[in-house]
């Protein structure tokens, strides 16, 4: 898996500028780090060792046996409809799970998504069962291959934010996540989604 440009451009500034910066997606850190600023310094200082190791992975998310890693989606430009977002999935447990439907709210409709190559051409098509995830195993949704699709955008991605939705899992249930909006054509596709 690539590193993400977000996660390296968060490493790179200084702790303090992000907690000083009021930004309209406001994380659980940034709340936290906020009260505790109150109670001490060296508090503060803890909970930024603390916080600042993980901020390249922070951005899980768990339900029952099921952990999903770093969801991520691109900038769209201004007409666009759709738009691919990438998890990847872990199932801890001991019995299989699927991925099985999802909301966005920037999105009036969610698919789940495979695109593959065949004959020399790249196709997509939905997947009506959904993504199986099976016992102790791990999935990963990633450009090329398996996706969510957001259909119908209410708005275009703009880098840089964030965008919540749920997914849904048949064992599960439903997990509420954000996925980061990377740059426009961040590894991915050569042409994008033919839709
Ligand atoms: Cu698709």
């Amino acid at each position: 898996m690539t590193r993400h440009p977000l996660a390296a451009g968060l490493m790179a500034s200084h702790p303090l500028d992000r907690l000083n910066t009021p930004s309209p997606a406001i994380s659980g850190t940034d709340v936290i780090a906020r009260v505790n600023r109150r109670t001490g310094l060296s508090l503060l200082a803890t909970l930024i060792t603390i916080a600042l190791p993980g901020a390249a992975n922070a951005h899980d998310f768990s339900i029952g046996d099921i952990r999903i890693g770093h969801p991520w989606t691109r900038a769209t430009p201004g007409g666009a409809k759709v738009a691919g977002g990438y998890i990847t999935i872990e199932n801890t447990g001991a019995k299989p799970d699927r991925l099985i439907g999802g909301t966005m709210e920037v999105a009036s409709r969610v698919e789940l998504h495979e695109m593959s190559v065949t004959d020399g051409i790249m196709r997509m098509r939905e997947l009506p069962a959904g993504v199986s995830v099976p016992a102790g195993g791990r999935v990963e949704m990633k450009p090329g291959g398996y996706h969510i699709m957001f259909l119908d955008l209410r708005r275009p991605l703009k880098q840089g934010e964030k965008v919540t939705g749920t997914l849904v899992f048949e064992n599960a249930g439903r997990v509420d996540i954000e996925f980061q909006v990377d740059a426009m054509g961040s590894p991915g596709v050569p042409g994008g989604h033919p839709h």
